[in-house]
């Protein structure tokens, strides 16, 4: 018999060959030894080696006794590979398991010296090193993007004392008021434990059976039901440190503080239907807009915002300031900017920056500090654990995404993976080794806690002042545009016509009642449910709170489509200025754009210009972008009007209320699609080249709303 050894293919090797240029060495060290990389024992293309250094002959057959034999033990090149893939997964976190990070800066605008001695807010135009990692709560690592859900917004800022995180989401209060009730609120949304279903959604029986019997909940309920629960991207969300924080000044003066992070590309959301086409389209749909964002150039940048308040505004506001299911409106303590937030890198590597990063609510430096907030009491106790379980080892501090980037000097030692020791005599504190004995404690610039002073019976207890649960329900709602209070209506309904159990649909409603009777009623009536009387409650909801424009996304959205993406669903044939001149008109306004073709191969227009296309029509549908426009010839729009992903891509655009920039020809296609009639000002004929710049003007409002019927 002839043996024949096998070997890469041909087409693998002049793969290799054609991007010799680009090839990457196969292991760069991430630490240690100075990112020195193991390359070129010969040629100009590094040698493949084992973890130990060994090259390696053959990466293509194990080692084994005769042709057809059995392997050998001996293998050990063959052992290592696969004992290494077989280790290559560590427990998904518990919650938040699907994000995407990035690094980037915070720079300081307004120095907050007045009020506290953190390093970070000392000296105006200082950067601080950053890494954010944005996720959604309830899917597993491998779930959707757009799925209906509270995203997190977690900040690591690498100060110069130390590394302060700030682990907050895009939604400014929380489900529950108390840590004990966590793992009983992710039960209730994660999969049931019999079927492990249903994935990454909250439309079931169990979270809204927990909802409803717990009314704490309802504020958080009417945001994530609004369009915050599926925001456009991750550049597009407001950030929230969610609980009250102190300031402590050099003399150890507390002003208590709420962190916000404010998107200056604004906030923006998609809806409901299309959320849903997205999933499909693209399950990475947000991760990719963030990764292009920054690795275009285009980077994302937040405002960072306090609202500053001392205990005399404490006692007198209307809520507990301790309690997380309540908000300061901006109205009453204004937001004060004081620094931006850039994200300009993208990760050289996911699984050693996105995947390690270990974010602890009780990382703050010296002038934050907590207050009795009991969620985040709790929270600065879960993190840590939930670390060491994921990362496995206490030492998950010396991975370089976690590390200070500020000097440490410490006893500690030993354990799994330990990178750091120390080095001499003694490790241990008091010792009488001098200088040579190691770092010692400093009263002075070190961390101090604010000396409160606490009394009261020791007992479990939830205090009357977080007993209102719908007031702040109702302000939320009433402070919304028509059209998102009809999107919080449809979410509501939306999920509770998958709730199959007819008493939990009611118990919901039971509690709408306390916050808005026409809400609690067109749910109801969506439902084809009676309506119930409503919940038992000790606290009547207040009438008297004003509207907060600040809560709604349509009063405060942008006015430009700077940053948003244009999809060109484009023929051969098309008159090749408009086309052109719709192209500069996008640039010049700092937006983006793909061209969706009958063929990825691309198109030709009029002058006999070549066009590529980014997308075929069906891999690219409308639901990916912001706009649409429409250019087709005459016989390019007869090729369209014989496409169902055509019709969909526009019809899709009318449903979801988008700008529609089209030109004459590709009228026939609105016919074709049943929209003939119902052509609106949102759909703007692009007679020539002249019209290109107001089209991309106008697609600034980013919806034509008035297209939405408003019962
Ligand atoms: Fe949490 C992760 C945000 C309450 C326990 N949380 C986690 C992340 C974010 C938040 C953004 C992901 C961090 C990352 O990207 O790695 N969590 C919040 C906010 C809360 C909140 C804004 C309320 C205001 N969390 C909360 C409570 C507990 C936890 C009450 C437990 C008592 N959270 C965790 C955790 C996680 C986590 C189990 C899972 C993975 C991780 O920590 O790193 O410890």
């Amino acid at each position: 018999m002839v043996v024949k050894k096998n070997t890469p293919s041909k087409a693998a090797k002049n793969g290799l060959k054609a991007n010799k240029d680009k090839i990457e060495p196969s292991y760069t060290e991430q630490q240690g030894n100075g990112g020195e990389t193991h390359q070129q024992a010969g040629g100009d293309i590094a040698t493949l080696t084992s973890a130990q250094g060994i090259p390696v002959a053959d990466d293509q057959n194990t080692l084994r006794y005769g042709a057809r034999g059995p392997a050998l033990m001996e293998d050990f090149h063959f052992r290592e590979k696969i004992f290494h893939f077989d280790h290559e997964r560590i427990p998904e976190r518990v919650v938040h398991a699907r994000g995407y990070g990035a690094h980037g800066y915070f720079e300081l605008t307004d120095s907050l010296q007045d009020v506290t001695r953190a390093a970070i807010f000392q000296n105006v135009g200082e950067r601080t090193p950053a890494f954010v990692r944005f996720s959604t709560v309830a899917g597993s690592k491998g779930s959707f993007d757009v799925a209906r859900d509270v995203r997190g917004f977690a900040v690591k800022l690498y100060t110069k004392e130390g590394n302060w995180d700030l682990v907050g989401n895009n939604i400014p209060v929380f489900f529950i008021q108390d840590a004990i009730k966590f793992p009983d609120m992710v039960h209730s949304v994660k999969p049931a434990p019999d079927r492990d279903f249903p994935q990454a959604q909250s439309a079931h029986d169990n979270f809204w059976d927990f909802i409803s019997l717990t009314p704490e909940s309802f504020h958080m309920i009417m945001w994530v039901m609004s369009d915050r629960g599926i925001p456009r991207s991750f550049r597009f969300m407001e950030g929230f440190g969610v609980h009250t924080f102190r300031f402590l000044d050099s003399n150890d003066r507390s002003t208590f503080v709420k962190f916000h992070w404010k998107p200056k590309q604004g906030v923006q959301s998609v809806v409901w239907n299309e959320a849903v086409k997205i999933n499909g389209a693209d399950p990475d749909f947000h991760r990719r807009d963030l990764w292009s964002a920054i690795s275009s150039g285009d980077f994302p940048e937040w405002e960072l915002g306090v609202q500053l308040f001392d205990e005399e505004f404490a006692e007198k506001f209307d809520f507990d300031v301790l309690d997380p299911t309540k908000l300061i409106p901006e109205e009453l303590v204004p937001v004060r900017i004081v620094g931006r937030l850039v994200l300009d890198r993208v990760v050289d590597n996911f699984f050693a920056e996105t995947e390690q990063v270990a974010f602890c609510t009780q990382n703050v430096p010296p002038g934050i500090d907590f207050s009795n907030d009991p969620l985040l009491q709790g929270r600065n106790f879960s993190y840590l654990d939930t670390q060491v379980k994921r990362l496995g080892s206490p030492n998950f501090t010396h991975i370089p995404i976690n590390a200070p980037k500020c000097p440490m000097a410490h006893f500690q030692q030993d354990g799994h993976m330990a990178m750091h020791n120390p080095v001499g005599r003694a490790n241990y504190e008091p010792n009488s080794w001098g200088a040579a004995g190691g770092p010692r404690e400093n009263p002075k610039q070190g961390f101090r806690s604010f000396a409160s002073e606490e009394t009261g019976p020791k007992r479990r207890l939830r205090p009357e002042s977080f007993s209102d649960h719908y007031s702040q329900a109702r302000q939320f709602y009433i402070s919304q545009t028509p059209i998102e209070q009809k999107h919080i209506a449809d979410g509501i309904t939306f999920e509770l016509s998958k709730v199959e159990r007819p008493d939990i649909r009611s118990r919901v409603v039971s509690h709408l009642l306390h916050i808005d009777e026409d809400l609690a009623t067109t749910v109801a009536d969506g439902l084809g449910l009676p309506l119930p009387d409503p919940a038992e409650t000790t606290q009547p909801t207040r009438t008297d709170l004003p509207a907060s424009d600040a809560l709604s996304i349509l009063k405060n959205g942008p006015k430009t489509f700077a940053g948003r993406k244009m999809g060109i669903l484009a023929t051969d044939g098309v008159d090749a200025d408009l086309f052109v001149a719709l192209i500069a008109a996008l640039q010049a306004e700092k937006a983006n754009y793909e061209v969706v073709a009958p063929k990825i191969g691309g198109i030709t227009l009029s002058d006999g210009t070549k066009v590529a296309a980014q997308q075929k029509i069906d891999g690219g549908p409308s639901v990916l972008y912001d706009a649409v426009a429409i250019l087709a010839s005459k016989e390019g729009t007869k090729v369209l009007a014989s496409n169902p992903a055509a019709k969909d891509f526009l019809t899709d655009a009318f449903t979801h209320c988008k700008f529609i920039g089209y030109s004459a020809e590709a009228c026939t296609l609105f016919k074709k699609a049943g929209l003939a009639d119902d052509v609106d000002k949102g759909c703007i004929k692009l007679g020539s080249k002249n019209d290109a710049n107001a089209f991309v003007k106008t697609c600034g409002a980013l919806r034509f709303w008035q297209r939405e019927k408003l019962d």
